[in-house]
């Protein structure tokens, strides 16, 4: 089978911190104002990417963006040199500062809604980058985002691009996140199972209290339509609003598919039963739902322990490997329920393997945050631009750039510094030029 699958994981930029800016993310309401590390984050990402290279899984990359985004603070009304818009900032708007600074970009599940060619009508794979309206820091993504995925994925004639939604409420639109294709294998027409938080026309007005739905029915319906996909390869489904409320601010913190299989937890969905009818209904391969019931892991432990914000692989020998984060060792419950459940269990999961990734992860993005699944043809690979899946060189190159540039500790008040603002750019345009991108910041763009 030619078709793919690729996992574009997200470099994580120099300014890494912890702001505390994501309400409703636990773990980054509880690690504002942590010393980050910047560098250490850059190498366990990059540590991911290489070990799952090494096991066989085809591992791509994508550039972080341009931080601070001196650009966003100009516009709010800071003028003069970029040193005096910084201290400016910091001074009268401390938080403005810190949104623009978030190397949030990393969390690459949030860049965009990917759907293979082998699911259009018109034969491409198609794009659309996600809005991320819902807080400051992430709304100043897409540009660039756009920017980067039409450089690499350039080729017209194999790659269709869509405009951004309106970066409104109604369509609050936060990526592949809250998007999962299932299918028998990569290479079968699949279904596309759509999870939002809240509706935002009509409805029962059934939502979260605590804290905000950042995926609206109304945007995931927009994007299927724009990649052209019928009712019989899609499935619009509720996120449990209870769940929005205990923390999972993404589908992706409580449910992960691959292939046929759908591991969820039981407080996933708001009508559990009726989501795995509609899939079933609509899938050319029977449906594989590995269910974790509350009992065996609470809606408290999958947050903190990030069990379901792991990735999911197909092994050739149709055996998947699910790569968890290390704070799901931390948990008992957890940890059994991995050893018990998922892996004694009737379901092609038949190997745990456990990734740190801690320095995301104090900002809520686990495995598989920090990457955008793309499954591609043989052609479609080969017709790829820049120079973005991860061979040994190429890691060994990002290696030496991260420890060329990055600082090992940047606390929140460092980021007035304008020596991490230039320290960035030089770092940034090398950065293109290992990648072969092209002009995608907007230093570069004059
Ligand atoms: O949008 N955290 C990100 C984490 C995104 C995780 N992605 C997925 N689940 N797919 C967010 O909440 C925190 C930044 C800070 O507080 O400094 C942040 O933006």
């Amino acid at each position: 089978m030619s078709m793919r699958e690729i996992n574009f994981d997200g470099l994580v930029g120099p300014t890494h911190n912890y702001s505390g800016l994501a309400h409703g993310n636990v773990a980054s309401m509880s690690h504002e104002g942590l010393v980050a590390n910047p560098r250490e984050a850059a190498l366990q990402g990059l540590e991911k990417m290489k070990s799952l290279m090494d096991s066989g899984y085809a591992q791509g990359v994508l550039p972080p963006q341009q931080r601070p985004d001196l650009g966003a603070l100009r516009e709010l009304g800071f003028a003069g040199s970029d040193a005096r818009v910084l201290s400016r900032a910091a001074d009268e708007a401390p938080q403005l500062l810190r949104a623009v600074c978030s190397a949030s970009s990393m969390w690459t599940a949030n860049a965009a809604t990917v759907t293979p060619s082998v699911d259009a009508p018109d034969g491409r794979a198609h794009f659309t980058p996600a809005n991320l309206q819902s807080s400051f820091h992430r709304y100043l993504e897409p540009a660039t985002t756009g920017r980067v995925l039409a450089s690499i994925f350039a080729d017209e004639a194999r790659f269709a691009h869509h405009p951004v939604l309106p970066a409104t409420p109604a369509f609050s639109d936060e990526g592949a996140a809250n998007h999962t294709r299932l299918a028998g294998e990569h290479g079968e027409p699949g279904v596309h199972l759509y999870v939002y938080g809240r509706q935002a026309f009509g409805g029962d007005g059934i939502a979260p209290r605590r804290y905000p739905a950042r995926q609206t029915l109304e945007a995931s319906q927009a994007v299927a339509r724009q990649h052209g996909l019928s009712d019989a390869q899609t499935v619009f489904a509720q996120q449990h609003p209870e769940a929005i409320d205990a923390g999972v601010f993404h589908n992706d913190v409580i449910a992960v598919g691959n292939g046929p299989v759908l591991l969820y937890h039981e407080v996933a969905f708001r009508d559990e039963q009726g989501t795995l009818d509609a899939l079933r209904e609509r899938m050319a391969s029977p449906l594989i739902p590995v269910r974790v019931p509350v009992e065996a892991v609470s809606l408290d432990d999958a947050v903190a322990s990030y069990l379901f914000n792991s990735q999911l692989l197909s092994n050739p020998d149709g055996t998947m490997t699910l790569v968890v984060p290390g704070e799901c060792q931390e948990r008992e419950a957890v940890w059994r329920c991995l050893q018990d459940h998922l892996l004694a269990g009737h379901n092609p999961i038949s190997e745990v393997v456990v990734k740190d990734v801690k320095q995301s992860m104090r900002n809520g993005g686990g495995p598989a945050c920090l990457r955008l699944r793309v499954a591609l043809s043989a052609a479609e690979r080969a017709a790829l631009s820049g120079r973005v899946l991860l061979d040994d060189a190429l890691h060994g190159e990002l290696v030496a750039w991260v420890e060329r540039h990055y600082r090992d500790r940047l606390a929140p008040a460092d980021l007035a510094d304008p020596a991490l603002a230039s320290e960035t750019l030089a770092a940034l345009d090398e950065l293109t030029g290992i990648l072969r991108l092209g002009s995608v910041y907007p230093f570069q763009l004059g």
